[in-house]
């Protein structure tokens, strides 16, 4: 199928990193302003912006970088709004995006304000229509009634659905990650749903983020863990002990961790180009995408990070297709039954299997 038959298709992005997912354009025009200001040597950093195949390592110095331009309230602003109308041009009707709040002293930003400027972002979009809030807060942000492709003064508006994760960067203490599930606590009427762990997987300790783990699933949020991307069967095994209601990646699990993971039915967030270029998994061919499909266990495509890997909801489809022999059909079943695995209320799910019915009608 050609790559405008995935664009067109609806989509449920539920793993992108706010950060990972900014476009090249923005991220070379920031680092040119930095560079004149003389904070950074913008050659240094054009190479490594403009990049290929990198390993896992090489990917969180790409991230270091990636937050020094970046590390600005408006810019926090900006790239949100960018990535939304990213995700909503190709189709994504509905997307969880994740992101750790960041304290910075020298230019006065906490927690909070980091996230207030994403909420800012969320705000600006003006290409489609963005429904952010959950029903039983205040819908003034979107008419209620309205579905995908509603008329509005003749023309036609998308609408996509956007729910904030909150991650810990796994080099975070125990307090800093206590501070951002507080931090989602109060701002869940506004949107945020759930929390991340995430961050360098080589780097910090389970019982550092447990603390602030427990507590937010005590609350009530959500929880989706990074798991498993490099080996580490002891984290593997306490990460599922938690029951989060979802994972990322289980790229190195094992085979006593695949029984425990299927027994519990925890559905995987699975990044395919992601894993291939970071080295997680060996090659496609041997992705354990296809015995997760075979065995029917829960799965959601993802894209990671679209800007660092180059990469969309769309083409990420379409690899699933042509690596594994699947469908058109296939591939939108799989994307209407990750429906079933969001952090939102049944009203959101009921709306969005009317996207999917419709559009299967005008298939
Ligand atoms: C683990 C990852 C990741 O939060 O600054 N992140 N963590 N594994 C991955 N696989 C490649 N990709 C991204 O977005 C960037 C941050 O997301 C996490 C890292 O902590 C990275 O610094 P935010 O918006």
């Amino acid at each position: 199928m050609e790559m405008e038959g995935w664009v067109s298709m609806p989509k449920v992005e539920l793993h992108a990193h706010l950060n990972g997912s900014v476009r090249d354009s923005t991220l070379l025009e920031l680092a040119r302003v930095l560079g004149e200001k003389g904070v950074i040597v913008f050659s240094d950093v054009e190479h490594v912006i403009l990049k290929n195949e990198r390993s896992l390592t090489e990917v969180f110095r790409l991230f270091d970088l990636i937050h020094i331009l970046t590390t600005d309230h408006k810019i926090i602003t900006r790239i949100t709004k960018e990535v939304i109308e990213d995700f909503a041009s190709e189709n994504v009707v509905y997307l969880e995006l994740r992101t750790t709040p960041k304290k910075n002293d020298s230019i006065g930003m906490s927690k909070r304000s980091y996230l207030e400027a994403v909420l800012e972002g969320i705000k600006a979009v003006n290409t489609v229509d963005v429904a952010f809030r959950p029903h039983n807060a205040d819908v003034s942000n979107v008419k209620r009634s309205s579905l995908i492709n509603d008329t509005c003064n003749g023309s036609t508006r998308k609408k996509i659905y956007v729910r904030l994760l909150l991650s810990i960067d796994r080099r975070e203490t125990t307090e800093a990650a206590m501070e951002t599930v507080k931090l989602a606590l109060e701002m869940r009427n506004l949107g945020v749903v759930g929390i991340d762990l995430s961050g360098n997987p080589i780097v910090g300790e389970w019982m550092t983020f447990f603390p602030a783990l427990k507590f937010a699933r005590e609350q009530g949020l959500y929880i989706t863990l990074h798991c498993g991307e490099v080996p580490n069967p002891k984290e593997i095994r306490a990460m599922l002990d938690l029951l989060p209601q979802r994972i990322g990646h289980a790229c190195c699990f094992e085979e006593e961790e695949w029984k425990r993971l299927k027994s519990l039915n925890i559905p995987v967030e699975i990044c395919l180009t992601s894993n291939i270029r970071t080295n997680s998994v060996r090659s496609i061919e041997v992705h354990h995408f296809a015995d997760l499909y075979n065995s029917k266990h829960p799965l959601v495509i993802c894209t990671d990070d679209s800007g660092v890997f180059s990469t969309s909801v769309s083409k990420e489809y379409n690899l699933a297709a042509s690596a594994f022999g699947l469908g058109r059909r296939e591939i939108f079943q799989l994307a209407r039954n990750a429906i079933e695995y969001i952090f939102a209320d049944d009203e959101v799910k009921r709306e969005l299997k009317e996207i999917f019915n419709s559009a299967e009608l005008d298939q």
